[in-house]
């Protein structure tokens, strides 16, 4: 077992029933001329934390524990793409929408891919998700399940948003939540620090937080 030095509390992780799941590191949400700079977001912060996610998951596959990656993303024809998420706000680029990087949001556009830093190996699972959230429409519950998972450990982007709302979802279902504070980024400091704070306010109401290096400290030692 892996005692992590996490807050509000330690954690003690069981390898063979942990899986590191990382939210959404695609280009469309860390370079311009994707999705996230079309919502008239800065998207340099993004690319600050790739060392630090690239490094969590070499840790785990060197642990032999499962990644899971997610990607936001819709199928071509927007048949999973709600009209009020298409249509909300006045971005400069829709879903859906050709730009510079391909469609925005669709996938297998080469905006919508996974860092190349970051790209799961063969036999990875990737989960391909229309909303902010990892479970709705989408296997990764049952893959949790086939994996035996019971324990999760989160990274990726933006804080507040998928990653927050699939720890929500993760924790309603039973799971354990740890989030890698420096493993995960917003575009907005002040909404990361107080997702954050949320996270794990309360006696850990939504979950766990801890650094890379906790982590992997916990993680390593088996
Ligand atoms: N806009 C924003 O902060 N995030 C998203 O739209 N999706 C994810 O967080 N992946």
């Amino acid at each position: 077992m892996a005692k992590v030095d996490a807050l509000p509390f330690p954690i003690v992780l069981d390898p063979k029933a942990t899986a590191l799941v990382v939210i959404d590191m695609q280009r469309d949400f860390a370079e311009p001329g994707g999705f996230g700079a079309s919502l008239g977001n800065d998207v340099s912060r993004i690319g600050a934390i790739v060392p630090t996610v690239k490094r969590l998951i070499e840790g785990f596959r060197a642990a032999g524990v499962p990644v899971i990656h997610t990607m936001e993303c819709h199928r071509p024809d927007l048949s999973d793409c709600p009209p009020a998420k298409r249509n909300r706000g006045a971005p400069a680029l829709r879903i859906g929408d050709k730009g510079p990087m391909g469609r925005v949001l669709i996938a297998g556009e080469p905006g919508t891919a996974i860092l190349d830093a970051l790209a799961p190996l063969p036999g990875e699972i990737v989960v391909e998700k229309p909303g902010k959230g990892a479970f709705y429409a989408t296997t990764f519950g049952e893959e949790l399940k086939r994996l035996g998972a019971r324990q999760l450990v989160f990274a990726g982007v933006t804080t507040e948003v998928c990653v927050q709302t699939t720890m929500r979802e993760a924790n309603d279902r039973g799971y354990e939540c740890v989030l890698a504070e420096d493993a995960t980024e917003s575009y907005f400091p002040e909404f990361k620090a107080a997702a954050i704070a949320m996270i794990r306010a309360q006696g850990a109401i939504v979950g766990w937080t801890a650094t890379t290096d906790q982590i992997l400290a916990g993680i390593a030692r088996e």
